[in-house]
């Protein structure tokens, strides 16, 4: 069993049964309901031509297939990719408590399915720097995300998945996962305080992610380096400073990278040979973030989209990932 990852501004040639999940990035709507689990990031691509771009997770042999609490996912060996979107209604639901159902439901499946490590999660919502009932709306998110880890029997410190959490302009709470039979391997940042030790006055919970996970399908080593910006120790540095602030978060990268680069098994992974999604807060910034990018990553595939990051002053986020065998 074997995992390869495609991305392209086209769509992705139909060899539909070997797909386990994808990622559509852009405004437009797939064309069709396609048959695998498709997370679609509503927002506007910045600075390419296309107006999407497809990512895909391919397998070589015929995944399972399933929907189960409203979860779409599919497993090929012991990979397990899935998409759960909840709609917000007024009145009726809150984030925090939505939050919480969506991940209290991913851990259910995982568990039957015998498959209990969470490897990378996928997280977007609606104005995620608003607030309602006094509380920030990511606030929210991370109350229910770490309320659903504990009541799950999973750890909210140490042992947490890579994640990203980025706020659109609207639709539903979309989270995508990859998880798999054996725990992921946590890297944190010598520069940064974890995450799930930020202090309270970044919200009542801390948010549940690792800065970056080494994970093992059968035969390859997976580095997933989670949403990184422009924070050292726990505050953000460089507000307004769009150029400083990705000049910083790639800093970050890098050692991470290197963080990551030490316990690797594979031999190392390049800063050139990873593919990179970058959130930027305003579409005019674009043009001075790939600038950076290019100085910091030369021709690696980078995709910017627009997108608001969980602290208001932050104005642009980078992640990334490579795949290699062992
Ligand atoms: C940060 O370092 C920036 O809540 O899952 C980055 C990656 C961020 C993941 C999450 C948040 C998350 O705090 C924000």
């Amino acid at each position: 069993m074997s995992l390869q990852f495609f991305s392209s501004p086209t769509p992705l040639a139909s060899d539909t049964a070997h797909v386990l999940g994808a990622g559509l990035l852009g405004l437009q709507a797939p064309a069709a309901a396609p048959a695998w689990p498709l997370q679609h990031v509503r927002a506007p691509l910045l600075g390419s031509d296309g107006l999407s771009f497809h990512e895909a997770w391919r397998v070589d042999s015929a995944p399972l297939a399933g929907v189960t609490e409203g979860i779409h996912w599919r497993r090929a060996g012991d990979l397990l990719f899935g998409v759960i979107e909840l709609a917000e209604e007024p009145g009726r639901s809150d984030l925090r408590t939505l939050s919480e159902q969506a991940y209290a439901r991913l851990f259910r499946l995982l568990d039957a399915q015998a498959l209990p490590h969470l490897w990378r999660v996928w997280n977007y919502m609606a104005d995620i720097n608003g607030s309602a009932d006094g509380l920030e709306r990511y606030r929210q998110f991370n109350l229910g995300r770490a309320e659903a880890f504990l009541q799950g029997a999973r750890s909210v410190v140490g042992r947490v998945p890579a994640a990203c959490a980025l706020g659109l302009a609207g639709g539903p709470l979309s989270i995508a996962f990859l998880a798999g039979p054996t725990p992921a391997v946590p890297i944190e940042n010598p520069r940064q305080v974890s995450a799930y030790h930020y202090p309270a006055d970044y919200g009542p919970r801390s948010p549940t992610f690792s800065r970056a996970a080494l994970v093992y399908p059968p035969g390859q080593e997976l580095l997933f380096i989670s949403g990184t910006a422009s924070i050292v120790g726990h505050q953000s540095v460089h507000p307004g400073d769009v150029v400083a602030q990705t000049r910083e978060s790639m800093d970050n990268v890098a050692v991470v990278l290197d963080q990551a680069n030490q316990r690797s098994r594979s031999g190392g992974h390049a800063l050139g040979a990873l593919s990179y999604r970058v959130y930027i807060r305003h579409a005019a910034d674009a043009p001075r973030v790939q600038a950076v990018m290019a100085e910091r990553v030369g021709a690696a595939p980078v995709v910017c989209v627009l997108a608001d990051v969980c602290r208001a002053e932050l104005l642009v986020e980078v992640e990334a990932q490579g795949l290699r065998s062992l």
